[in-house]
Formats: C-alpha cells, sequence, structure tokens
C-alpha cells in the first residue's frame, strides 16, 4: 500500500492517544486516524478501541462505522476519529469525521498536471464514544497522483507542504515523518497518514 506513517507522543510519554490503522478489502482502502481524549494510558485505551473496532467493521457504510464504534467505545474516555474511504473502482474517495482530526486532499489539476490543489473536508461535531448529533459523509473524485493526509490536531491545522517538492510528496514514509517534524506541536500527541493514489 502507498501509505506513510508517523506519530509522536506527547513528553515521549510510552502512551499515545493518537493511532492509526490502513486496511485493504478488494479495491477499498479504509484510511483511519483517531485521538483519544487527552493523552497518556486511557487516551490510549480509547483510541486503540475505535481502531480495533473499525478494523471489523471494513466493509460497512461510514454512518454504520461511526455509530456502532460510538455504542461500542461509550466506557471509554471516547476519541475524535476520521476516515477515509478510497474505492479505486470508482476512483472516489469518502470522507466522514467526528472532532478534531483533520483530513486534507491534494489533487491534480485538470489545467496543469504539475499542479495540486489542496481541498479540505469538514468533520462533525461531538466524541465518538460520547455522542454525536449527525455524520456528513462525503464523496468526492480521486484520481492517479492525488495525495490524502490525515492528522490530528496534534500537527498544525495550517500545514503546508506544498513547498515540499515532488520527491517528498512522491515518498509518502518520508513525508509523513517530515510533517511531524514541521507541523507537529510540542503540548500533545502527533499522528499523521499519508496516503499516495499511485496507479
Ligand atoms: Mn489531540
Amino acid at each position: 500500500m502507498r501509505v506513510g506513517v508517523a506519530k509522536r507522543s506527547f513528553m515521549t510519554d510510552p502512551h499515545c492517544g493518537d493511532q492509526f490503522g490502513h486496511w485493504r478489502k478488494g479495491k477499498k482502502i479504509t484510511l483511519c486516524i483517531v485521538d483519544g481524549l487527552g493523552h497518556g494510558e486511557d487516551a490510549e485505551k480509547a483510541a486503540r478501541a475505535a481502531i480495533e473496532y473499525v478494523a471489523h467493521h471494513l466493509s460497512a457504510p461510514l454512518q454504520e462505522i461511526f455509530s456502532g464504534c460510538n455504542r461500542h467505545i461509550r466506557n471509554t474516555r471516547g476519541v475524535a476519529m476520521g476516515i477515509a474511504v478510497i474505492d479505486e473502482d470508482e476512483r472516489t474517495l469518502s470522507y466522514a469525521g467526528v472532532g478534531n482530526t483533520r483530513i486534507k486532499i491534494m489533487r491534480k489539476t485538470s489545467s496543469n498536471p504539475a499542479e495540486r490543489e489542496t481541498v479540505h473536508l469538514m468533520s462533525d461535531h461531538g466524541i465518538v464514544g460520547g455522542g454525536y448529533r449527525k455524520l456528513s459523509p462525503e464523496t468526492l473524485p480521486f484520481g492517479s497522483g492525488d495525495l490524502v493526509f490525515l492528522h490530528t490536531d496534534g500537527v498544525k491545522e495550517l500545514t503546508d507542504v506544498s513547498g515540499y517538492g515532488e520527491a517528498l510528496l512522491s515518498d509518502v514514509q518520508r513525508l509523513a515523518e517530515q510533517i511531524i517534524v514541521d507541523w507537529g506541536c510540542d503540548t500533545d500527541d502527533a499522528a499523521v497518514l499519508t496516503f499516495s493514489n499511485r496507479v
């Protein structure tokens, strides 16, 4: 898979409340980022419970994954969670999120394939495990050469990789590590997951 991941714990704590998962099932790729509330052991417990739930429900629609996970981890302190599902047949990316995890999509523009435009999608308010009012999944075209990254709020919202150059952008593992170095906050756990749609 063309996935890169990087994370860093607050104060180099052995426990990290930020976790991620990525899975392929047939022509569908699921990318998930989770931020357990706060940090430390209980945050990690909540985040791991959420990832495990998602891993066992990859075929379910996003609405069901979120509502099922919300019930399943209600005895934890809860998490923010974002999930992107890439459908290789349809050439689409669908996203839904609850809480303050973020997603950025960098798509090649049709007018100039050397250029990329950045698209942000919104997450809904709430806490998975603590309740949320609504979930608003969105789907958009996601073609060859497009990039996506999901990150927690331990990575600055204003993260801008447009200056990184094609060599770094095409090496998703290095890209993930560089994002943590350049845009990670020292005040919280930080995690990023990058995916490149190279075909
Ligand atoms: Mn956080």
